[in-house]
């Protein structure tokens, strides 16, 4: 049966779309004296420079949310830290407000997810009106149990990062986690620069706080941390995988291939969405055709299939024209690696999007796809469970 090529890019395309809409929305506050650093904060950890596109629209009388059209985070930034005790009174009641607010909702697109309290590091020292206003919103929070991470901001001096993290811990606030963090490479004067660290953890912290249904949200939005992105885009990849093998331990004939495409595309989707770069469908096209399809025009036809078949070991000669079932968690899954791998290239700045749809793309992925069969015999046949 041949499959058209075009058709299953299109299909890709639409799964990807549907995925990028469905996603839950993150709510964070940010709160912290001005100055701090939140702005550079939230504009490093987060695709597309939230904080850049303006002012944000007052929600409270010291609060501003910010949001950008097709970005499923929303940022309430505080203000007013700086003025004194009164008005950060004020602030705690509007942050608790909200909080409840959003809570009351039952509705994970509405309720606060995280909150960010932000103290810089170089100032030296926590004020103690600051420990106060921690203890007050742990209490406020007792109920609704948002997790509250303090971020050591301008941590360039790890030493005084170390001993500010150790101080607050002695307080025994109610929070989850005390990160050190320098979200911008740091000129120290005559002495050179220091390099930005510590975002990764507040992901990865992040990542083990926030509820299964913000999980894709939060690998869409982060470009920080590779791990993460790829553990995510891993597991998608294991239970395809697992999908496609599974559907019964019957060999699958030839003419029937065609049947785990749609495993494979809600695969390419969940990867994609991880990833969060805005991917068109020639490079979907450029996948396929480098991988599963033959020539560009059809995907996983019988020729296709064989000539896949000749690259992990083992298999040998097929009878009556089926492959076996594990064998098609095998090429899911090289699929999937090969995938990330140009993903990864791109994160990493070493290849753009646009290069994937290009001969040097297609030749990346081809590459990826072959060594990932040769390898993945064994262990993807370990990770199904065969
Ligand atoms: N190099 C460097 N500068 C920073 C960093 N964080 C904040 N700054 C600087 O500190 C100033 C205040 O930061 P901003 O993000 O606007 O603080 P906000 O008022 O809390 O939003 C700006 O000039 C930033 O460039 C950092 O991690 N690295
Ligand atoms: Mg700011």
């Amino acid at each position: 049966m041949a499959i058209d090529a075009d058709k299953v890019a299109q299909d890709a395309i639409n799964a990807i779309a549907e995925k990028i809409k469905n996603l839950n929305t993150l709510n964070i506050i940010v709160a912290g004296k001005t100055g701090v650093g939140k702005s550079t904060l939230i504009n490093s950890v987060f695709r597309e420079k939230l904080a850049e596109t303006g002012m944000g629209k007052p929600v409270t009388q010291h609060m501003r949310k910010i949001t950008k059209k097709g970005v499923p985070l929303a940022i309430y930034d505080t203000r007013g830290f700086e003025l004194g005790k009164e008005v950060q009174t004020e602030v705690k009641k509007e942050v608790t407000e909200t909080i409840s607010k959003g809570f009351a909702t039952q509705d994970i697109n509405k309720a606060i997810h995280c909150i960010w309290y932000c103290i810089n590091t170089a100032s030296n020292r926590v004020e103690p009106e600051e420990i106060e206003w921690l203890k007050e919103l742990s209490m406020d929070n007792q109920i609704t149990q948002v997790p509250i991470i303090a971020v050591l901001t301008q941590a360039f001096s790890k030493k005084k990062a170390l001993e500010l993290r150790q101080m607050l811990l002695n307080e025994n606030l109610d929070i989850i986690q005390v990160i050190p963090v320098l979200a911008e490479d740091y000129e120290i004067e005559d002495l050179g620069t220091a390099k930005a660290y510590g975002l990764d953890v507040l992901i990865k912290v992040m990542g083990e706080a926030l509820p299964e249904e913000l999980m894709d949200t939060l690998q869409n939005l982060q470009i920080v941390s590779l791990e993460e992105k790829k553990r995510r885009a891993q597991a998608a990849v294991a239970t395809a995988a697992l999908a496609a093998a599974g559907e019964g331990a019957a060999p699958i004939p030839f003419a029937d291939c065609a049947l785990m495409i749609p495993t494979q595309l809600g695969m390419i989707a969940s990867i994609t969405v991880i990833f969060g770069f805005d991917v068109n469908k020639s490079i979907i096209t450029a996948l396929l055709s480098s991988t599963i399809g033959a020539g560009g025009a059809t995907v996983l036809g019988k020729t296709v299939v064989t000539n896949i078949l000749k690259f992990i070991p083992g298999i040998g000669a097929v009878a009556g024209g089926a492959i076996a079932a594990g064998t098609a968690g095998v090429i899911t899954a090289a699929l999937g690696e090969a995938y990330i791998g140009v993903m990864e290239l791109v994160f990493k700045g070493d290849m753009s999007i646009d290069d994937i749809g290009t001969k040097k793309g297609k030749e990346t992925m081809s590459q990826l796809f072959k060594s990932n069969l040769k390898a993945s015999n064994d262990c993807s046949q370990r990770k199904v469970g065969i």
